[in-house]
């Protein structure tokens, strides 16, 4: 009963919104679901990518690489033994400053050298904490939004820890309704 409950907070916001952003087709294979190109404060080991899975399948990311596009071209190679879950997250930071903040686009390829995914060309000049991101995750529309590193992309509700109050009420609520009634033998 706790799961469904759980599972369909997943579309709370988009029915909320009135975005049909549900219906949109999301990707059978490993994508870049979100980049922070420019983070608050100093860019210098604090830009990241997220990776999501949306197959049902472990995925083995050794020897993945990420490649940049924008002014001097920097190449990550992820670690072999790093693998993401279904419906998981994978985090990479790169050494010292790798993404442009303009006009950057990051593509992704396996270990046998194929391309995976390839963002559009994105900016962000703001120096704070927007990240771009799919939105729902895996699929093909990218938005602006605070940013939801190895979380959900949920941008009309951002902090992981909004989301996690509002899964714990729903779980308090479904439990004590779950619960058998006393004194009324
Ligand atoms: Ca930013
Ligand atoms: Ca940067
Ligand atoms: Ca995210």
């Amino acid at each position: 009963m706790v799961l469904p409950v759980l599972l369909g907070l997943q579309f709370l916001p988009i029915a909320v919104s009135g975005v049909s952003a549900n219906v949109q087709s999301v990707a059978d294979h490993v994508v870049i679901n979100e980049f922070e190109l420019n983070p608050p404060g100093d860019d210098r080991d604090q830009e990241w990518v997220e990776f999501y899975n949306p197959t049902a399948l472990i995925v083995d990311l050794g020897g993945w690489r990420l490649q940049t596009t924008a002014g001097k071209i920097e190449s990550v190679m992820i670690p072999s033994g790093a693998s993401i879950n279904p419906d998981g997250y994978y985090i990479v930071t790169g050494p010292g400053q790798w993404l442009d903040n303009e006009n950057e686009s990051i593509i992704l390829f396996d270990k046998d050298g194929r391309e995976v995914d390839r963002t559009p060309v994105k900016s962000d000049t703001d120096d704070n904490g927007y990240s771009w991101q799919r939105y729902p995750d895996g699929a093909e529309s990218w938005v602006y939004a605070p940013s939801t590193r190895a979380v959900i992309n949920i941008p009309e509700f951002p902090s992981p820890l909004f989301i996690g109050a509002i899964v714990l009420v729903f779980t308090i609520f479904v439990l004590r309704r779950s619960l058998p009634v006393r004194g009324r033998n």
